[in-house]
């Protein structure tokens, strides 16, 4: 039986490969870091009880920052295959701890190459590495395929640059089977809450329900290609089934803009929106609503709508979510994955956007439920 390990398995893809890699008959292994309170909502309908023989599905304790734990761990479970998907993966958050993302990001990737050299397991251990389009960054050149040249514009990014190049390294000094996917922003209904795909999808189903009445964003203007999370875990796995190590974009070569999200979810919520000013003073104003599209959301749930009105302006942009230097555009061409490893994305953007929006939904009109029954719903949103 094959076994994987997967740092990163309680956040967004960790979630997804998990999935797929248990699926597919692997015992999975997933280190998880020790927090204040409960942090593994999005892989609890996989836990498997420690107490019960033949488990397909572990989690250990560990962090990147720590070498001797994560050298501990691989020792023990000596897997086929890693994947290496933890770390700060906020890219604004990166300007706040950039020595944090930096450890965990880079010196993290070459501290788990490093295990699989000390222990010896250059021949028997695969690894792929959770590259990004934000390498890119300032693009030199559109679409970005494997060949553009990179040019980083975050800490975040510069961690990420280092990972990336310390895999070919020792891919070509040790033989180490190495991948490194270089993905595009990728999401579903558990992106995590403060990205803007989430947020926006996750804002509007509260505004539909009236338990918000704005959201906040910053640049309306940023374009990215957005595929689905479950696709793009497929193709981590597949990079690792080749006869030979090699880096692949992963993309879906369609570009939206932030603003053209807010249109397509708010939408589906039956929200229809005129934008007024740019930049800084931009304001995106209700137009019209159909109560229709709301209901067949909702399908049948409780939970009174209370839709906003027209002349209600219910996206704002604040300053404070702008970088301090921007990826202004992004669109990724996937060309060489399709062809080498016959890799083509199932779900569309507009599916995507409708789970996700459902998804949200479906979480407000329980908090609107429970609001209207007298108990209290907190909220943190940023
Ligand atoms: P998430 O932010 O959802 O998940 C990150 C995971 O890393 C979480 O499990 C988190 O744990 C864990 N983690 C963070 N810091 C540490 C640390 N010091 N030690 C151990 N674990 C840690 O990211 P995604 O699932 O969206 O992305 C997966 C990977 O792919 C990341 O490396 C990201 O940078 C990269 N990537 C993502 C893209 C995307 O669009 N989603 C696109 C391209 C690359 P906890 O739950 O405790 O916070
Ligand atoms: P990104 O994703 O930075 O591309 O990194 P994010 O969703 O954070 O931003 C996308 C674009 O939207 C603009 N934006 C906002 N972003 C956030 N988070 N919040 C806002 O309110 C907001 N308003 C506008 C941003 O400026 C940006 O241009 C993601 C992460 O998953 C990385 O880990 C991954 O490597 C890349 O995708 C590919």
């Amino acid at each position: 039986m094959k076994k994987a390990l997967i740092t990163g398995i309680t956040g967004q893809d960790g979630a997804y490969l998990a999935e797929f890699l248990l699926n597919k008959g692997y015992e999975v292994h997933g280190i998880k870091r020790r927090a204040s309170s409960f942090n593994t909502d999005r892989i609890d309908h996989l836990y498997q009880d420690p107490h019960v023989d033949g488990r397909k599905f572990i989690l250990h304790y560990g962090d990147l920052t720590d070498s001797t734990n994560l050298i501990r761990i691989i020792q023990e479970v000596r897997p086929h295959e890693i994947y290496n998907l933890a770390a700060q993966s906020h890219v604004k958050v990166s300007f706040d701890s950039p020595e944090y993302t930096a450890n965990t990001d880079a010196l993290g990737t070459l501290r788990i190459l490093e295990a699989i050299r000390i222990l010896g397991l250059e021949k028997h251990t695969r690894f792929y590495q959770a590259s990004t389009s934000e390498l890119f960054g300032q693009v030199q050149e559109i679409p970005q395929k494997e060949t553009t040249p990179f040019y980083p514009r975050s800490p975040y990014a510069c961690a990420k640059l280092y990972a990336y190049w310390i895999t070919v390294n020792y891919r070509e000094a040790y033989g180490i089977y190495g991948c490194n996917g270089i993905l595009f922003n990728h999401e579903s209904p558990v992106r995590g809450e403060t990205f803007v795909t989430r947020k926006i999808t996750r804002a509007l189903a509260r505004i539909a329900l009236g338990l918000q009445q704005k959201v906040y964003l910053g640049n309306m203007n940023a374009k990215r290609d957005w595929g689905h999370a479950r696709d793009y875990v497929e193709m981590q796995w597949l990079m690792l089934q080749q006869e030979h190590p090699e880096d692949f974009v992963i993309a879906t070569g369609r570009q939206h803009s932030v603003r053209d999200f807010v249109n397509i979810s708010a939408a589906e919520v039956g929200i229809f929106l005129d934008w007024q000013g740019s930049g800084a003073e931009e304001k995106g104003v209700v137009r019209a609503v159909d109560e229709t599209r709301l209901a067949a959301c909702l399908n049948g749930k409780s939970g009174t709508a209370r839709m906003p009105s027209p002349g209600d302006v219910i996206v704002e942009v604040d300053r404070r979510y702008f970088r301090p230097t921007e990826v202004e555009t992004l669109l990724g061409d996937p060309s060489r994955a399709k062809e080498k490893l016959g890799w083509t994305p199932r779900i569309s953007f507009e599916e995507m956007v409708r789970e996700m929006v459902q998804t949200d939904v479906n979480i407000a009109a329980r908090d609107r439920v429970c609001l209207d029954s007298g108990f209290t719903v907190f909220e943190y949103n940023d």
